[in-house]
């Protein structure tokens, strides 16, 4: 489904028609071994999930687009803080490698879980970057705002958030995935050029948001939890109202406006 002009939704990742680039949002490996470690116990079956997801989404947008010219992993490809775990290195070597078969351009974003990805990412010569520009549109994880943002960018595509939505059914309630779209407003600013003042006006620009990529992690319910990232934080409630939902389920469907879910 297209989410934006040139911009298509693939189950939970988003391709860039023109420029064929895969974003790929929040994997978090090792968020099953950091649960063991807490104590809460569950099937470790989590890295197999991953990859059976990314096997799937990379063959669709093969049958559909052809071939893959970029990846762009969005931020937290790995979930622990501070150390990496053994698991946690073979896994995301394996994750990286498979990438590698099907395109042999990746870019990986930093996110506030990546704080010492570097390691990592120099096994397989890869730099990691705190935001990526295509065309018109400035990508970035998502737990900051962007220092400047370029005059030529009109959209920001961000993860961090795990926009989730939960539905009823009858008598069950249930949590998808999803994605949004809105406006957003960047800051006025004034810096000097000399003694001159200069004022950056405020520009609103298209922000896109994907869902978490962990099939553990189905996320924060936008509707009634407290928003993580500053890009939706700073976004007046009565804005954010107006961003439009695309859920995943067996395939995505549009939602709306978040106003029309609330009314549901
Ligand atoms: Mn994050």
């Amino acid at each position: 489904m297209k989410i934006q002009k040139d911009i298509e939704i693939i189950d939970v990742c988003l391709f860039l028609t023109k420029s064929k680039t895969l974003i790929i949002p929040d994997v978090h490996i090792g968020y099953e071994e950091a649960l063991n470690k807490q104590g809460i116990l569950i099937p470790r079956t989590q890295f197999q999930e991953i990859m059976k997801k990314i096997e799937s989404i990379i063959k669709e947008t093969i049958n559909k687009f052809k071939e893959i010219k970029q990846i762009v992993i969005i931020g937290d490809l790995k979930h622990e803080f501070g150390k990496i775990s053994e698991t946690e290195w073979r896994q995301t070597l394996k994750f990286l490698d498979y990438l590698h078969k099907y395109c042999k351009n990746i870019v990986l974003l930093k996110g506030n879980h990546d704080k010492i990805l570097g390691p990592i990412a120099n096994k397989r010569n890869l730099q990691v970057i705190e935001a990526y520009e295509i065309e018109d549109m400035l990508l970035v994880h998502g737990h900051e705002l962007p220092i400047v943002v370029p005059p030529k960018i009109k959209t920001i595509i961000i993860g961090h958030e795990h926009t989730a939505v939960s539905l009823r059914e009858g008598p069950r309630v249930e949590k998808y995935k999803c994605f949004l779209k809105g406006k957003w407003k960047t800051n006025e600013k004034t810096t000097k050029d000399g003694k001159k003042k200069i004022i950056i006006k405020s520009r609103t620009l298209n922000l896109i948001v994907l869902p978490s990529f962990n099939p553990l992690i189905e996320g924060t319910d936008i509707l009634k939890e407290e928003l993580l990232s500053p890009f939706l934080k700073e976004t007046k409630r009565s804005a954010l109202k107006d961003f439009e939902v695309f859920i995943v389920g067996d395939k995505t469907y549009e939602f709306g406006k978040i106003k029309s879910l609330l009314r549901k």
